[in-house]
């Protein structure tokens, strides 16, 4: 079994999400999801609408998604390669080069970003409609 990880916060779920998870879901077998807890956002910098249970949900309601497990720190994606025995580590190229140490650990591939959506440009476009 080809396991595949991908790591984020996933809110206000959209189709540039989807398409990476569906792109990453087709490197293997299995794809994990390592969600970012509301803790590690804030962390991050990011304020979710969703909070983590709601975002785990209708994570795990996608079909190429087969298990979350929670993001707590920068720090754990080496553990979590060895622990889940991880064949290939995902994220999109809006992180190209950032994680690049893993390559010891297993296969590390950059997808590129789906265009013109993000959870912020959402965000912004429901605050211009609803003032
Ligand atoms: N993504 C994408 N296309 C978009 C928006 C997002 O391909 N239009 C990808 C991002 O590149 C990322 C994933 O979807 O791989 C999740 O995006 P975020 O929730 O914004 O993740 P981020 O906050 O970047 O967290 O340790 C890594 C961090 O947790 C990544």
């Amino acid at each position: 079994m080809k396991k595949v990880i991908t790591y984020g916060t996933f809110d206000l779920l959209h189709y540039g999400h989807i398409l990476l998870l569906q792109r990453a879901k087709e490197l293997g077998d299995y794809l994990i999801v390592a969600l970012s807890t509301d803790q590690f956002n804030r962390l991050k910098g990011k304020d979710a609408y969703f909070t983590y249970e709601e975002r785990r949900m209708m994570l795990e309601a996608i079909k190429y998604v087969d298990l979350v497990i929670p993001e707590e720190n920068w720090e754990q994606k080496q553990t979590d390669i060895k622990h889940w025995k991880v064949d290939t580590f995902v994220m999109g190229d809006d992180w190209k080069g950032k994680f690049d140490e893993l390559s010891i650990h297993c296969n590390v591939i950059y997808l590129s970003r789906t265009p013109d959506i993000s959870t912020t440009s959402i965000k912004s476009s429901l605050q211009a409609i609803t003032q």
